[in-house]
């Protein structure tokens, strides 16, 4: 009799074709590997902080709402650390406050950030579409969503690696939220994974994680997208059209 094509994945196996998505992290992005490889200006990494400031200041949203959609005490008092890891637990602490140390590093001023004026429409909408997503979603299907984070160790090593002989303008106190990150990710991703393989049972459940994580991934390359028309090619939204009438749009 032929195996059944819809058995179930046992959980090592669910976990090896999660980790497998890594070929399309974020990190293989030319964007990313241009910033590696010390070739952005300071107008292009200011346009990548500014715009990635809007994905951070998201993250508790997100979170919030995942806890609001979740009836086990236990989870969300483990993911309440994920809020705290952003927004402190006082004024000017946590992640979001880094984020805007790493601003002025670049040569961005926290109303500049605050202000979101440089957050392309791409970057928005697949934000918004993140946050949006968790809203809708079953928690579990929320904590499924963070696993890109099985990848973002590395990402943020990289930085660590390459920012201070690549971009020496940078001053290095900027890379504080980089050096706090993994750590903090690591944490994070060993729990949404074990909730994760223990939800996601048939083979039907298992292929919608797979599903949802490449949503996330998807996500994260669509912004760097946005960003590499806007600063790398020099296609900012509706370039053509000011071009044409010499106006701002909008
Ligand atoms: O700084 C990042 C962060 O706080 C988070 C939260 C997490 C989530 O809940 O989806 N994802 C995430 C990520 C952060 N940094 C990204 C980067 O490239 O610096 C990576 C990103 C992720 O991999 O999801």
């Amino acid at each position: 009799m032929s195996q059944d094509s819809r058995q179930p994945w046992s959980r090592e196996e669910l976990e090896q074709r999660l980790r497998a998505k890594e070929a399309y992290y974020h990190i293989h992005h030319p964007y990313h590997r241009m910033m590696y490889e010390g070739e952005l200006t300071q107008a292009q990494m200011q346009g990548w902080v500014a715009n990635r400031f809007y994905y951070q200041v998201s993250i508790p949203q997100k979170d919030a709402a995942l806890m609001a959609n979740c009836p086990n005490p236990d989870l969300r008092r483990r993911w309440i650390q994920r809020i705290e890891d952003h927004d402190g637990t006082t004024e000017g602490g946590g992640g979001i406050e880094r984020w805007l140390g790493l601003g002025e590093a670049v040569g961005l001023s926290r109303e500049e950030l605050w202000s979101m004026e440089h957050v392309l429409p791409g970057v928005r909408f697949a934000v918004d579409k993140y946050l949006d997503f968790v809203r809708r979603a079953s928690w579990q299907e929320g904590v499924a969503s963070s696993l890109t984070e099985l990848f973002a160790p590395a990402i943020h090593q990289e930085r660590l690696d390459s920012w201070p002989t690549q971009y020496p303008w940078i001053d290095t106190k900027g890379l504080e939220y980089f050096r706090k990150r993994p750590e903090q990710a690591h944490r994070d991703v060993q729990d949404a994974l074990s909730v994760t393989l223990d939800y996601f049972r048939t083979r039907e459940e298992q292929e919608r994680a797979l599903e949802i994580l490449q949503l996330k991934l998807d996500i994260l390359w669509t912004m760097l997208d946005a960003m590499y028309l806007a600063y790398v090619v020099g296609m900012p939204p509706y370039d053509a059209v000011e071009a044409q009438t010499g106006e701002a749009a909008g």
